[in-house]
């Protein structure tokens, strides 16, 4: 495969988009769900099955591996595509957001952001320079600038400033990625539900003429029609011939929703937090294993899917071994659950080269509206 990273538009269908991001590593199908990996492991699963599942790319988080095991590490043990045996695609996000949400005792200004680690207490800081060299030295092949995601609802001042920070820290990021032709640094866009702000950031960014776009700052406790909103005013000042991806999102229903709107990845911790949490998601919409109803029912989640964990097993094991709090309760059910959203994402993207994305999206919806009967 030569060295170079490009998206390609397959086909569309109204605002949807089907593509592909080919780079060394391998191609990326989109619209793409991004399994993710903050450690170097998505949790409960071995990387072979998440491979088998259908993910072309998983995500790695630079908080969590700077901290533990230390990105000079992973670097002296090859990277982290050695370090974890992925030889496929990944994406690492910047760091800024996971110290916002995870970090003690945060500074931040324009220089970048000083924190207390939550796992031990040492101090530590990330500037826009720092994260780049980071995820250079795990040997990321999708890179994104440091950001300021701020808490929603906020102050249209506070909302602006952060955006107009986060838009010179990519300038910056984009120095310090330099020229590096196999592989990608996206851009993020802020400016909370504020649209004129969104469009300001998205056109400035596209101006850099980045790879590819994220958009963030979304999914932090806004409704979803307020995120919908920022999403219908903000694609369209994106560059249509560059990759799209939606940080953080979301729900089956939100993937849809986005889709529909123009996005082409994403990354959610939802199937894997939530099928440690005993919560499967189906056809038939969400099962919350925890609940007595299942104790003697010896239905599996569903017949007819193509996994092994979702097809084989009663709901009466299944409640057994969450009940008990089992290793393999949190091992199933992440199964199912990635199963659940890599076949979602592939029933998407078949839609789309179809131009039935509008019917596939009334039949999944309906049959979540079903329900489990
Ligand atoms: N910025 C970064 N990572 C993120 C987000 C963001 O705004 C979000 C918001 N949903 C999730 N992950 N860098």
């Amino acid at each position: 495969m030569s060295d170079t990273f490009t998206f390609n538009l397959l086909a569309t269908d109204g605002r949807a988009r089907r593509g592909e991001i080919t780079m060394p590593r391998g191609t990326v199908r989109t619209p793409a769900f991004m399994p993710v990996g903050t450690a170097g492991t998505v949790k409960a699963m071995y990387l072979d099955q998440v491979r088998e599942l259908g993910s072309d790319i998983i995500l790695g988080n630079v908080y969590h591996l700077m901290l533990r095991p230390g990105a000079e590490r992973v670097a002296r043990l090859g990277g982290l595509h050695e370090f974890a045996r992925w030889p496929y695609p990944i994406l690492t996000d910047s760091g800024g957001f996971q110290v916002m949400s995870l970090a003690d005792l945060r500074k931040l200004d324009e220089t970048g952001v000083t924190f207390r680690s939550h796992v031990d207490g040492s101090v530590h800081s990330l500037t826009p320079e720092r994260s780049i060299e980071i995820q250079d030295l795990l040997d990321s092949d999708i890179q994104m600038q440091l950001d300021e995601c701020i808490r929603l609802p906020a102050e249209r001042a506070e909302v602006e400033r952060a955006m107009e920070m986060s838009l010179r820290w990519a300038e910056r990021c984009k120095i310090a990625f330099g020229d590096q032709p196999g592989k990608a640094m996206f851009g993020i866009v802020q400016g909370g539900t504020e649209e004129d702000l969104r469009v300001r950031s998205a056109e400035a960014l596209a101006a850099m003429d980045l790879k590819g776009y994220a958009v963030g700052g979304l999914a932090v406790g806004e409704p979803q029609a307020e995120m919908l909103r920022i999403l219908d005013a903000t694609l369209p000042a994106l560059p249509a011939g560059k990759p799209r991806y939606l940080m953080g999102v979301g729900t089956p229903d939100d993937i849809l929703k986005s889709v529909a709107r123009g996005i082409d990845m994403f990354d959610c911790v939802m199937p894997t937090r939530a099928g440690r949490h005993g919560l499967a998601f189906t056809r038939m919409g969400r099962i919350n294993l925890k609940n007595a109803r299942h104790a003697e029912d010896p239905r599996p989640l569903d017949p007819e899917s193509t996994c092994p964990a979702t097809r084989d097993y009663s709901r009466a094991y299944l409640h057994h071994l969450v009940r008990t709090d089992e290793a393999l309760a949190g091992m199933l059910l992440t199964w199912n659950n990635l199963h659940y959203y890599q076949w979602l994402m592939a029933g998407i993207r078949g839609a789309i080269e179809h131009g039935r994305f509008d019917d596939f999206f009334a039949e999944t919806q309906a049959g979540w509206a079903r329900g489990d009967v």
